[in-house]
């Protein structure tokens, strides 16, 4: 049950849409049988996906804390539900990446098992009371990415920890790097471009910046602040183009002022052998194992990023493959999630 905030494929579900694809790709390579339920217009390669027409849900981190739970006329999500209690007897579980009300409270009124992945921290005291009543009717059916996403909930000790995955075949191991570092993400206050930038500033060392201006009036704040620092807007790339760039940087730099439920650039990097250079906050605190894939900063500290980045070429870059082999595969993925289906079936 995919999120109703937008077609699977558009990229308006965020990093959720991707591990939509991911787990149901690996899950039916494995030879399950299934099927994603999606807003219409959803695309899924090699996989069946049923497509629900109706008006999208707002997403939650567009709306103040204390907004009620609303559904629009002719909701996508609400019709998504109806079509999972028709056809709920053909399948032996029901997953939901939707961040919404609506699949929680329904969760007791259905008769074959529900189970949720949730894909960000908490966002508002609706969701977080909704998502607790769930976890205590089945304290083993709540999936998230990180212990550090976990944590921002009260039900924090029973969260299956599956972390997450890229297609590895995708990303190219690059053994030789150029002399720039790299920044990449959405260019918006929480991500804080600015302590890279400024870290730039005084190393010197040349910063790319890749992905979407999502703040324009902030972006054009950081030139103005750091006029002299060598940086370079790249633009937002597809996988394809940004593997090939992102493999030439001496290190990620990752600055989050929010807690990153994961953090998928850190394993993207990992995966082109470079080195990432992060504050010691959410997800990516723990997927960097500190001084041998990468550094863990004091978080805000721009002199932590500056140690880091002048210490960074001491690492090694085929150690960083290695770790995104280990444990950021699919294959790693699909053990994770099938050990998880397995206990919930075992149990229900
Ligand atoms: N908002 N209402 C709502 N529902 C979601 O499923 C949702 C969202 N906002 C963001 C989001 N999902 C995903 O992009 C997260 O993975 C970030």
């Amino acid at each position: 049950m995919s999120t109703p905030v937008g077609a699977l494929g558009t990229g308006q579900g965020g990093g959720v849409e991707l591990t939509v694809q991911n787990i149901a790709q690996e899950l039916q390579r494995r030879g399950n049988q299934l099927e994603v339920v999606a807003p219409f217009g959803s695309f899924l390669k090699g996989v069946r996906v049923k497509e629900i027409a109706g008006n999208t849900q707002i997403a939650v981190q567009t709306q103040s804390k204390d907004v009620p739970i609303m559904l629009p006329k002719n909701s996508t999500l609400a019709n998504m539900w109806e079509y999972a209690r028709q056809v709920q007897n053909q399948y032996d579980l029901i997953v939901n990446f939707a961040f919404d009300w609506l699949p929680f409270y329904l969760t007791p009124f259905f008769s074959t098992p529900i189970t949720h992945f949730i894909s960000m921290g908490s966002m508002t005291p609706a969701l977080d009371e909704i998502m607790e009543r769930s976890a205590k009717l089945h304290p083993d059916r709540i999936g998230v990415y990180t212990k550090s996403q976990a944590e921002t909930f009260a039900f924090s000790e029973i969260c299956e920890i599956l972390s997450s995955a890229i297609d590895l075949s995708l990303y190219n191991f690059c053994a030789i790097p150029g002399d720039s570092i790299a920044w990449l993400g959405r260019i918006a206050p929480e991500k804080a471009l600015e302590d890279a930038v400024a870290a730039a500033n005084i190393t010197k060392v040349p910063l790319k910046i890749y992905g979407k201006i999502q703040d324009q009036d902030y972006w054009q704040q950081i030139q103005q602040d750091f006029p002299h620092a060598p940086i370079e807007y790249m633009g937002f790339l597809n996988t394809e183009d940004l593997q090939k760039e992102l493999g030439q940087a001496r290190a990620l730099l990752m600055t989050p002022r929010w807690i990153e439920a994961f953090g998928n650039v850190a394993i993207e990097a990992l995966a082109c052998g470079v080195p990432v250079i992060a504050y010691r906050r959410g997800g990516p605190s723990e997927i960097v194992r500190d001084g041998k894939t990468g550094f863990l900063v004091e978080p805000d500290s721009i002199p932590g990023l500056v140690t880091a980045i002048e210490n960074i070429d001491s690492l090694s870059r085929i150690a960083c493959r290695q770790q995104a082999e280990a444990k950021y595969s699919l294959t790693a993925l699909g053990d994770r999630f099938e050990s998880w289906f397995d206990k919930i079936l075992n149990n229900s």
